[in-house]
């Protein structure tokens, strides 16, 4: 297999080259590559495109565009995962809370989930205490939260979140995740939440162990 093909991809993504992502991901299917690699390489790149906006190297507009490439990939692989994952997903609920309008890191925390097998109920931005009340009820079988914030000013709103769940009865069957820029572990702390993760990949790898835990501790009480 051609491994240019999957450096093709990379320089795609960091180039956020929104249009030309398709033919490439398929050339790449078609040489035989497995979906789990070439998403493995798209997510590598987004790590790199973090990194250099992180240093100032890149700006707002190029990182978005990159988002978008990482997307538009994602939509044609999605459905190729195997079938064991298609049919075996352990649910997660993502949002950015209410009053925030960035999502930009939370997109990359979705598809980071989605590339471990995780599928993702994506309610997007800005989202009210009671909507996400409405999905944890609709989702019955969910029990991963995650919840992004960006701005100072919209950390109560996860405290709003988290006390609405509590409300409706509904906290103690989730494990709760946070994280974005102004987030930290004694933010975490404070709000209520189960969890922090500076990252993308963070979040996926800490789900993934609370998922493992869960049914260890499942087995043993059978
Ligand atoms: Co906004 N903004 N912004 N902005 N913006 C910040 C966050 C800010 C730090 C810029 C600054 O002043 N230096 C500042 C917040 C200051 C603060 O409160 N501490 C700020 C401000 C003030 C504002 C406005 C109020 C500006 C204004 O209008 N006066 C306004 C608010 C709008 C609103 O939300 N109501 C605003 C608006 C915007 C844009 C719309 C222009 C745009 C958002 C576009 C979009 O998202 N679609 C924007 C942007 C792009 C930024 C910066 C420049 C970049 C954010 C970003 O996309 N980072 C940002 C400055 C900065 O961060 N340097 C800034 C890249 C992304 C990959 O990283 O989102 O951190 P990040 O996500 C990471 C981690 O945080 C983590 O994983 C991700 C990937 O590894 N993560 C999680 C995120 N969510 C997670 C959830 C998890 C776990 C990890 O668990 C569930």
């Amino acid at each position: 297999m051609d491994q240019e093909l999957l450096e093709e991809i990379k320089r795609l993504i960091i180039g956020g080259k929104v249009k030309r992502i398709s033919n490439a991901v398929q050339m790449a299917l078609v040489s035989g590559f497995e979906p789990q690699t070439i998403i493995d390489t798209m997510t590598g790149a987004m790590l790199q495109v973090g990194e250099l906006f992180h240093n100032s190297d890149i700006y707002v507009p190029e990182m978005l565009v990159a988002a978008a490439a990482m997307k538009k990939g994602m939509t044609l692989l999605r459905p190729l995962l195997s079938a064991e994952r298609q049919t075996n997903k352990v649910k997660y609920i993502l949002g950015t809370v209410q009053g925030d309008l960035h999502d930009v890191g939370k997109n990359l925390v979705c598809c980071t989930l989605e590339s471990y097998g995780f599928e993702v109920v994506d309610l997007g931005v800005d989202v009210a205490p009671k909507d996400f009340v409405a999905a944890v009820e609709q989702h019955s079988d969910c029990y991963l939260l995650g919840l992004s914030a960006l701005l100072t000013t919209t950390i109560p709103s996860i405290t709003a979140t988290i006390e609405a769940l509590s409300e409706a009865g509904l906290r103690d069957r989730l494990f709760i995740m946070v994280g974005g820029a102004p987030i930290t572990w004694e933010v975490a702390r404070e709000v209520g939440a189960d969890s922090y993760s500076p990252d993308a990949y963070g979040t996926a790898q800490a789900a993934l162990r609370y998922v493992e835990e869960r049914k260890k501790e499942e087995e043993a009480e059978e």
